[in-house]
């Protein structure tokens, strides 16, 4: 089954790479940041069905690393064709893996960056690692705007496995050039030792292992409740497809819900446009460090596999990613995407106490699909949850290790915690955005802005324990920059003003924010510039095909693009295509208990039906069914 958002195939793939080169043999050595589907318009995914087979194009950004130019381009893959093809003066596409991996070997051709390292206490480089840093737009001594440049710290492990981070080599930064392949610059500054201590995690290095944790099955014997037809899922009245895109890792669309026969769209189309990790210290190995992992980074190119028992458990169903390289080569990621069931404790329950004795309780069930990603030290995993009473979740996993900085011995950090010995974890923070692009029975919505609020005392309210719904209605751009308000406990409602429910209302669905923390880097800095989708907690838009990832499209080296430029249109937003951009994240001040590998730490939001439906959705979940000791009975029964 073929889904107009489906993910280009191997072949698909491998044709629109030879497409470019044989279409653009002027340029002798293309490299391919990005190739995914370049998608069809709205109208032809809101009218597809089952069976029908879409159209395909495909979109590429190329990179000429000898004439150091981007460009963008469309291929028709049933013409075989290049149908457009433009140059985009002074854009650096993101770091590239294939430059990530060919930072070491730079550095260690490099005399003067041998001879900083050996100053600093590496006099060995067989186990030397090199991480990259996106480098922004704070100038760099001896390298000239525009130049394609990526800042890399220095880490020393023990033996091969060794976790680096132990031991990050203190006041050295590297400055390469990855086209020339050349070190431009060293941020040199007197040694710091390096940490005394090891930081590995694994069963082997850590110790006895507990022995009291019994095993725990979970047993599907009908296996699951859901089908997976290509990219589509269906489980209960849910439909929805999913996959991985290069940029923004795991991406959902076309959700919709059968409603009594009826088919009701809810979100066309939802994915991480964009996140920064800005780190807090002011140190000249640290202060320009932050980095945007889905603009800079490519972040849905570090999605890995997931293997079954450890990542999920019971019956499990994967999809595989079929991602580009930069050489245009296909590359299959097994099990990237984990689809499976969890029991999520009570849906709803009342004990009828006086008459009847009698309890009547639903177990709650969810549909998980969820797929991980590993950039550099840190991992996100990306997990949606569908429910049977019509809630959609989203919730972040950040787990992995985190970055470290030496200091001197009796050090104590400023801008950070000792996680080990001359060990600093400086401060930092994780800040996503999910572009949202709902469509609530349909295409035309409307955003109100909901307070729960008391009313003071007055004619009316003679007590003052009045409590209503403040409901605000986002009209224009201009208004659309908005805060969480935890107090009121602020939600912001989606409304289709043409669908009434039985009250005659409008219907909707609510965005029940997470109530974090917004950017912190001081307004001004070339980091709030940069990150300006971070400095709200909501952004509201009318829908534009061309604006996707909340930083602007080509972050990397950039000072500033993005949705804040877009919302100088001052767009309407009232009855029309809207499209919600959620910031939520933490500020990571590191603990003890992070190091040496970091448990995980949640963040996400919810979607949940407001007059959607007429009432409970859930009343048809039939009561716990199982097999001999399995079904609930209640006490003495
Ligand atoms: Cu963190």
């Amino acid at each position: 089954m073929r889904h107009p958002y489906d993910p280009l195939t191997a072949d698909e793939i491998t044709e629109a790479v030879a497409v470019v080169r044989s279409g653009r043999p002027e340029l002798t050595d293309p490299r391919f940041a990005v190739v995914r589907t370049d998608p069809p318009p709205k109208d032809a995914v809101r009218g597809w069905e089952p069976g029908a087979t879409p159209a395909r194009s495909a979109f590429l950004v190329v990179y000429d690393r000898a004439g150091a130019a981007t460009y963008e381009c469309r291929v028709d893959l049933s013409a075989g064709k290049i149908t457009d093809w433009a140059h985009l003066p002074g854009v650096q596409p993101a770091i590239m893996i294939e430059e990530i991996m060919e930072l070491e070997a730079i550095v260690k051709a490099d005399p003067a960056a041998v001879a900083a390292l050996a100053r600093h206490g590496v006099p060995d480089l067989d186990l030397l690692q090199i991480d990259p840093w996106s480098t922004g737009t704070l100038p760099v001594d001896g390298v000239a705007p525009g130049r394609r440049v990526i800042r890399a710290s220095a880490y020393v492990r023990e033996f091969a496995e060794d976790n680096g981070y132990a031991r990050p080599v203190g006041n050295l930064i590297f400055v390469i050039d990855p086209n020339e392949r050349t070190v431009v610059a060293i941020q040199d500054g007197d040694p710091i030792p390096l940490p005394p201590e090891s930081g590995n995690y694994d069963a082997g290095s850590v110790g006895p292992l507990r022995t009291d944790l019994r095993p725990l099955h979970i047993t599907q014997p009908d296996g699951p409740s859901f089908a997976v037809e290509g990219n589509v899922i269906a489980w209960q009245r849910w439909r929805l497809h999913v996959h991985v895109d290069a940029v923004e890792g795991l991406v959902l669309s076309d959700v919709s819900y059968l409603d009594g026969g009826r088919r009701r769209s809810i979100l066309h189309r939802a994915g991480i446009s964009e996140m920064v990790v800005p780190y807090g210290d002011t140190s000249n190995d640290f202060y320009f460090r932050n980095v945007f992992d889905a603009g800079e980074y490519n972040l849905g190119k570090t999605v890995g596999s997931l293997s079954l028992g450890c990542d999920c458990l019971g019956e499990i169903r994967y999809l595989d990613a079929v991602l580009a390289d930069e050489a245009g080569v296909p590359q299959t990621i097994v099990n990237a995407i984990c689809i499976h069931e969890e029991d999520y404790g009570i849906l709803w329950k009342h004990w009828n106490f006086r008459y009847t004795d009698q309890p009547e309780v639903r177990r709650s069930r969810r549909l998980v699909v969820s797929a991980i990603h590993t950039i550099g030290n840190y991992e996100y995993g990306f997990f949606w949850y569908f429910y049977l009473d019509g809630t959609i979740q989203f919730e972040a996993k950040l787990t992995g290790i985190v970055q470290t900085r030496a200091v001197a011995p009796g050090e104590t950090p400023g801008f950070g915690t000792l996680v080990a010995p001359q060990l600093d974890a400086p401060n930092h923070q994780h800040l996503f955005n999910m572009r949202l692009d709902l469509e609530v029975d349909g295409p035309d919505n409307t955003v109100l802005e909901v307070d729960a609020v008391g009313l003071p005392i007055g004619p009316g309210n003679e007590y003052g324990n009045a409590i209503v719904a403040r409901k605000t209605e986002i009209t224009n751009e201009r208004d659309a920059r908005r805060a969480c308000d935890a107090a009121t406990a602020r939600t912001w409602k989606i409304v289709n003003p043409g669908v009434t429910n039985r009250f005659g209302e409008p219907v909707g669905y609510k965005l029940v924010p997470f109530v974090g923390p917004t950017l912190l880097a001081a307004p001004g800095s070339d980091l709030a510039n940069r990150a300006e989708f971070a400095r709200h907690h909501l952004w509201v838009t009318r829908y534009d095909p061309r604006e996707m990832h909340a930083a602007g499209d080509y972050p990397n080296q950039h000072p500033g693009d993005g949705i804040g430029e877009w919302v100088k249109q001052e767009r309407g937003l009232v009855n029309t295509d809207v499209v919600l951009w959620h910031t939520f994240g933490t500020s990571h001040l590191p603990r003890p208990e992070d190091w040496p590998i970091m448990p995980c730490e949640y963040v996400g939001f919810t979607l949940k039906p407001v007059g959607f439906f007429d009432r409970n959705p859930s009343l048809d979940v039939p009561p716990p069914q199982g097999h001999g000791e399995d079904h609930c009975h209640p006490a003495g029964g």
